[in-house]
């Protein structure tokens, strides 16, 4: 189908942007930071980028030119590998494997892990501070949702959670508040930057949100559907076979059924905005075939 093929073109030349800007912003001639760096860099590299794929073509929804986008996908992918790094610690999830290849800690240590997670934070709110294609309001709009979308009510509140999760009894609504935080929280980030940055009214912000909100929620189910299906070499990461999640909940058969409801709400959201929603949906449709 030509909107496919479209948006699989879009994937790539905004994943091949995007991996050229993250290297230009984490150049560090410091000879003493080099092993630093050289794990920033590690864990900087590979990943599908889908959050900033997703904040592009919000934004080509909105006709925000790309120049404006380029460092809040950066810092959102910037705290997204970060909390990759965290979450692989052996006191977090302790995995192995991310991206295909040994963790971070696996390779540079845990000492130095927990600094290139937090030198990845630091540089992604910093990104957005220098950047001179936005004015000082929308780097206060910007920052202020990138911010929120790590914090308490984000990454950090989704982790803490899912960490203190007992196995037993676990209730659905307990997994979707972990999977708005831990998951969906970035997602809506990068939907609503690109939605403020193109200057969009309230409502359309609103349904921008709740499509990048069920459009995360689908996303996780799908990483669980993948963990249980069990095959490390699709996944690139350290299968979670002990530990509780949506699908294992619900079971395969119904887990399909909710991610694909999740994803029809998500396009009843954007629905609102037309014909010129065709490349925001031929994106989740993308998404979810992931699950097949
Ligand atoms: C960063 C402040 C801060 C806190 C971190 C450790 C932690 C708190 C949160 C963990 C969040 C986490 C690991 C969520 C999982 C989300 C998820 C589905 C990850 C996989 O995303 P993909 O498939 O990965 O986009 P790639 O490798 O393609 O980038």
């Amino acid at each position: 189908m030509a909107e496919n093929i479209i948006v699989e073109k879009i994937s790539f030349q905004i994943r091949q942007l995007i991996d050229i800007r993250i290297t230009e912003y984490l150049e560090c001639d410091e000879i003493l930071l080099e092993g630093l760096n050289k794990s920033v860099l590690y864990s900087m590299t590979g990943g599908k980028r889908v959050r900033s794929i997703f904040m592009f073509l919000v934004g080509e929804l909105f006709d925000v030119p790309q120049e404006k986008l380029f460092s809040s996908a950066c810092a959102i992918e910037m705290i997204h590998a970060s909390s990759l790094i965290m979450d692989d610690l052996p006191y977090m999830d302790n995995a192995e494997l991310r991206r295909g290849k040994p963790a971070n800690h696996i390779v540079f240590g845990q000492d130095v892990a927990l600094c290139a997670s937090i030198a990845l934070i630091s540089c992604a709110i910093e990104i957005l501070q220098i950047d001179e294609t936005l004015d000082s309001k929308e780097k206060m709009n910007v920052t202020e949702i990138i911010s929120k979308s790590y914090g308490m009510n984000g990454l950090a509140g989704g982790q803490f959670v899912d960490l203190k999760l007992k196995v037993k009894n676990v209730e659905l609504e307990v997994l979707e508040f972990i999977n708005a935080r831990k998951t969906a929280a970035l997602f809506s980030a990068a939907g609503k930057v690109a939605a403020i940055l193109g200057n969009a009214d309230e409502e359309s912000v609103a349904k921008i949100a709740e499509y990048a909100n069920n459009l995360g929620f689908t996303f996780q189910i799908i990483d669980d559907i993948l963990d249980i299906k069990g095959d490390e070499k699709v996944v690139g990461k350290d299968l979670k076979m002990d530990k509780m999640n949506f699908a294992k909940l619900v079971g395969l058969k119904e887990a399909y059924k909710y991610a694909e409801d999740y994803m029809q709400k998500a396009d009843e959201a954007i629905s609102f905005f037309g014909g010129k929603n065709i490349n925001l949906k031929t994106f989740g449709s993308y998404l979810l075939s992931r699950m097949k």
